[in-house]
């Protein structure tokens, strides 16, 4: 079971940028140090059971032979092994924080909002932020600072190939810089227990060349074109969805995920299920037993039909 975790898209021992070469480094020296401790102590212990003679000794010479044991073992050993983890981790954890010195360019920030239990992603911008959800799309090759806060109770924002965890709290922005070597996607996770949902409470992180996520971003910029085809979709999204979603240009809901650029997502509900054709349509009818109690009410009133026609005009949704 632990072996599973060694591998994957959510691996730490497979970094992917500095932070979290650092980090995996940090980890091999842990565990070979603690190795190191363990085969050392199993050895002292088998000693132990060694036959001896018996040795006669004062108990002058008892007190400062047990006092030896208590210094070295209960002080020294634990103090150096402290002290060592600190002078390698403490600047682990240093170079995460987002120090811009004098004359660098400040990196690129993404805001990264945790809501039970979606994520939702901005892009602030002179003409206003670029909004998405449970999709993060960040430049590769270059340091990347994440702000990030919640809406409602404490979240962990975590893509542990790209660098370690960070807290997201209420009422606070914390922040921390990651960097993504290549283009690549990467799984992330809530990283910190937050209702019944918390395990399906995943991102989907996607580094882009630096020219591919200009463009990317450009087309959330622009408005959506008109879409007579699902003009009866749309009264109906207006009448049944829109005070939780926004959808650029049509509506302003901020309860539930962004959803303008769905038709473009690798997945559904945080991850719960892959976006394919008629994905959006089942979350519609069974989202209730698919993430039993998210936060978006069931919606047995309306007709198959309508959610259907729903399902059919969302999944195209993509700027
Ligand atoms: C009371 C608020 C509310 C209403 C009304 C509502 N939703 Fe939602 N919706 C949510 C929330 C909250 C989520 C996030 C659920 C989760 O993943 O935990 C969500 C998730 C979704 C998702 C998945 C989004 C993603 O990023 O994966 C879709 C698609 C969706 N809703 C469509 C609709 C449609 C279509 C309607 C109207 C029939 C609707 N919703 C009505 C609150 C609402
Ligand atoms: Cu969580």
């Amino acid at each position: 079971m632990m072996l599973a975790g060694c591998s994957g898209d959510r691996s730490i021992l497979d970094p992917a940028g500095p932070a979290a070469r650092d980090v995996a480094w940090l980890w091999w020296a842990m565990l070979s140090g603690f190795g190191l401790v363990f085969v050392a102590v199993v050895v002292a212990w088998l000693a132990a059971f060694r036959p001896r003679a018996h040795v006669e000794r004062s108990p002058a010479e008892e007190r400062r032979f047990s006092l030896r044991w208590i210094l070295g073992g209960g002080i020294v050993l634990p103090g150096v092994s402290i002290l060592a983890l600190l002078v390698f981790g403490v600047p682990t954890g240093q170079r995460m924080l987002p120090v811009t010195l004098p004359g660098e360019t400040p990196p690129q920030v993404i805001e990264v909002v945790g809501h039970q239990w979606w994520w939702e992603i901005r892009y602030p911008g002179e003409q206003g932020d670029v909004v998405t959800a449970n999709h993060l799309v960040m430049p590769a090759g270059e340091p990347v600072e994440f702000h990030v806060t919640s809406a409602d109770v404490i979240h962990a924002f975590w893509v542990p190939r790209l660098g370690g965890k960070i807290d997201m709290l209420p009422g606070r922005t914390n922040r921390i810089r990651l960097e993504a070597d290549e283009p690549g996607v990467f799984g992330a996770q809530c990283a910190e227990f937050c209702g019944v949902q918390h395990t399906h409470m995943h991102l989907h992180v996607e580094a882009l060349p630096r020219e591919e996520y200009e463009v990317w971003l450009d087309a959330r910029r622009s408005p959506l074109p008109e879409d007579e085809a699902h003009a009866q979709a749309r009264q109906d999204f207006i009448q049944h969805c829109a005070g939780c979603h926004r959808v650029a240009g049509l509506s302003d809901g901020e309860r539930g995920p962004d959803l303008s650029d769905i038709g473009s997502r690798a997945t559904l509900g945080a991850g719960v299920m892959a976006m394919e054709e008629g994905a959006i349509a089942r979350w519609l009818a069974t989202h209730q037993s698919l993430k039993p109690g998210n936060r978006m009410p069931s919606h047995d009133d309306l007709e198959d039909e309508t959610l259907e026609r729903l399902g059919a005009w969302l999944e195209n949704l993509t700027p």
